[in-house]
């Protein structure tokens, strides 16, 4: 197989690819919590009111464990299972869709709802309970200091030094389901361009003219019959 027949694909998902599962998106109708702008919520406010963030945090965490992932989800999983190519999956969300559809491999860059991360030891375990005062790291012991494990504004994102190596020779670069509003992953696509990829939006509506082409349409149709044409393409 020459790379050329198969290029190295590369996926940057947002909150749009988890949309059909139920889950809101920032922006949408729905990017609101009890009036207040979510992102106001996904800051550092938490030193300032730990409690309202913690309970933002596990009413989402909550209902992450109610929903499934979509056609979307799956279209994606599919992909990096079956395309002969390399696929690498990077996502801004903080659901775990993606691994229940299959994916192999996700790359987190603003982290995990289903993980908590001590701020006293840092150590990172898995979350899926409500965190409050009493909440214990299992870790050091200490009480009151587990944090969602999640990159708020202000906060440096994860993998980036990784990611910029292992996506330098992508030839395909899709957005799906972002509104491509929040750096640095909104640079993501200009950068891919300025290596020589092709780029692809799959959206709604348009968001940034660096795109090369714009699929609209929910990303459960518009993925699934995407994904569908480049496994049909000969070895
Ligand atoms: C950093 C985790 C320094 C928590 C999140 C001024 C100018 C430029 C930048 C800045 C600035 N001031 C500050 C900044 C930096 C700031 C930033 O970008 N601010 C924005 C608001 C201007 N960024 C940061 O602070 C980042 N850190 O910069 O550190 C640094 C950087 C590099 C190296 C060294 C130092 C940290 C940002 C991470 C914040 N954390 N999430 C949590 O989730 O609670 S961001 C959060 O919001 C999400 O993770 C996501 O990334 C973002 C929302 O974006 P989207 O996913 O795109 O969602 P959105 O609702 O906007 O859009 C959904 C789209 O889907 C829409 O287009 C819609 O049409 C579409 N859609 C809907 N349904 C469907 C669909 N598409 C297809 N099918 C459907 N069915």
């Amino acid at each position: 197989m020459n790379a050329s027949s198969h290029p190295h694909i590369v996926i940057l998902t947002g909150a749009g690819v988890s949309a059909e599962s139920g889950i809101p998106t920032f922006r949408g109708a729905g990017g609101l919590w009890e009036g207040r702008d979510v992102m106001e919520l996904a800051t550092p406010a938490f030193q300032r009111n730990r409690d309202l963030v913690q309970r933002f945090y596990n009413e989402r965490r909550q209902d992450l464990l109610k929903k499934e992932p979509n056609a979307a989800h799956h279209a994606i999983a599919r992909l990096q299972r079956e395309y002969p190519g390399r696929v690498t999956l990077v996502t801004q969300n903080i659901d775990d869709l993606h691994e229940r559809a299959g994916s192999p491999e996700v790359w987190h860059i603003h982290g995990e709802l289903l993980l908590s991360r001590c701020e006293r030891c840092y150590e990172v375990q898995h979350c899926r309970e409500d965190l409050h005062s009493a909440s214990r790291c299992e870790h050091c012991g200490q009480s009151g200091r587990l944090r969602p494990h999640v990159v708020w504004f202000g906060e440096v994102p994860y993998h980036l030094g990784d990611l910029d190596i292992k996506t330098r020779d992508a030839r395909i670069f899709a957005a799906i389901g972002t509104g491509g509003l929040v750096y640095p992953a909104a640079n993501f696509a200009h950068i891919a361009r300025s290596l020589g990829a092709r780029c692809i939006e799959f959206n709604l509506e348009p968001s940034d003219g660096v795109f090369d082409e714009f699929i609209e349409g929910p990303a459960g149709q518009t993925v699934t019959a995407w994904v569908d044409s480049l496994l049909k393409q000969p070895s």
